[in-house]
């Protein structure tokens, strides 16, 4: 893998999308199984939708700044296709009626919607428990490092991680927050697979334990910027472009960053979140240039 973003980033969505298929997916297998057929078409759908992928891509970015061995994609395979499975089931979840209550994700009916609630729990349900057994069987790495990225996986994903920040949202929705109180829940919500792609990069590609903190010190930076220009395109995008509803910050009357910053104050608050993330980045040299690019393009997307 290699030369510009772009490029960069069309090949690790290419891998993750066939890993997706590949390792995700069942193949056909579950709907041998009399009655399951329904189950495995909205596995189906929920894998084939049209990601930005940018979780995966940050944690091949992160293995391509600590080393450049060339079997180093195939052993992240894996880990990035299992942290897109944690990503996407928890957008399943968060879309169901009792919590976000969306009709529209990735530019498709979600997955309640296509299908029915009980099969929307089920196979976000189904997504958390397959992204584990993935690492389990992840080819090129030790069973140390499988151990390392399980747990990391697990506790950025449960209640001290994304669990806790999405009950923290729920839980203050309808009060005024602070902008720490803000800041916490989204370092947990948004913020802890964002890091979690770094970590699992890193553990993966035998990072030192000074070069697991400089990227964990990235990943604490883009998870934030990311939310402060998701709550930026909540104001400033379509429905269209988003792939999913636009403006329902401010109809359900949500603290954002832009509610307490200003559409200028969140704007420098990814600029100088870019800038940290940059400056953790400073132990590397140019090995570390997609995570540089990428850092920018979470900061200046458009959907
Ligand atoms: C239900 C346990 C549970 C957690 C849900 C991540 C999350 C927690 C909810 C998503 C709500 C939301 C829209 C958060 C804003 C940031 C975010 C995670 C956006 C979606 O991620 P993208 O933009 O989506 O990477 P794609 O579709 O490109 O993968």
């Amino acid at each position: 893998m290699s030369d510009t973003l772009d490029e960069f980033m069309a090949q690790c969505r290419a891998r993750c999308d066939t890993g997706l298929r590949l390792h995700g997916g069942f193949g056909g297998q579950l709907a041998q199984v009399a009655g399951l057929a329904d189950l495995e078409a909205a596995l189906d759908y929920a894998l084939e939708a049209n990601g930005k992928r940018i979780r995966p891509c940050l944690l091949y970015a992160a293995g391509r700044a600590i080393t450049a061995t060339a079997d180093l994609d195939s052993a992240l395979d894996h880990p990035a296709c299992a942290l897109e499975l944690i990503h996407t089931y928890s957008l399943i979840h968060d879309d169901l009626p009792s919590m976000d209550d969306d009709d529209l994700r990735r530019g498709r009916p979600t997955l309640h919607k296509a299908f029915d609630e009980p099969t929307a729990i089920l196979v976000g349900d189904g997504l958390q428990a397959r992204a584990f057994e993935l690492i389990a069987d992840a080819p090129g790495v030790s069973a140390a490092q499988k151990v390392d990225m399980i747990r990391l996986l697990a506790s950025a994903a449960g209640p001290g991680g994304m669990v806790g920040g999405q009950f923290l949202d729920i839980a203050g929705t309808g009060r005024p927050l602070l902008l720490d109180e803000l800041q916490d829940m989204h370092a947990l919500k948004t913020g802890a697979l964002i890091r979690a792609a770094l970590s699992l990069g890193a553990i993966a590609a035998g990072a030192s334990a000074s070069q697991q903190e400089a990227l964990e010190s990235y990943g604490e930076h883009v998870g934030l910027a990311f939310q402060v220009v998701d709550d930026i395109l909540d104001v400033e995008g379509s429905t269209v472009t988003l792939g999913k509803t636009g403006g329902k910050d401010a109809l359900a009357n949500k603290t954002t960053y832009v509610s307490l910053l200003g559409l200028a104050g969140a704007r420098e608050t990814a600029e100088h979140l870019l800038d940290g993330a940059l400056e953790a980045l400073e132990p590397f040299g140019e090995s570390a240039d997609m995570l540089r690019g990428l850092a920018r393009f979470v900061v200046n997307r458009e959907a």
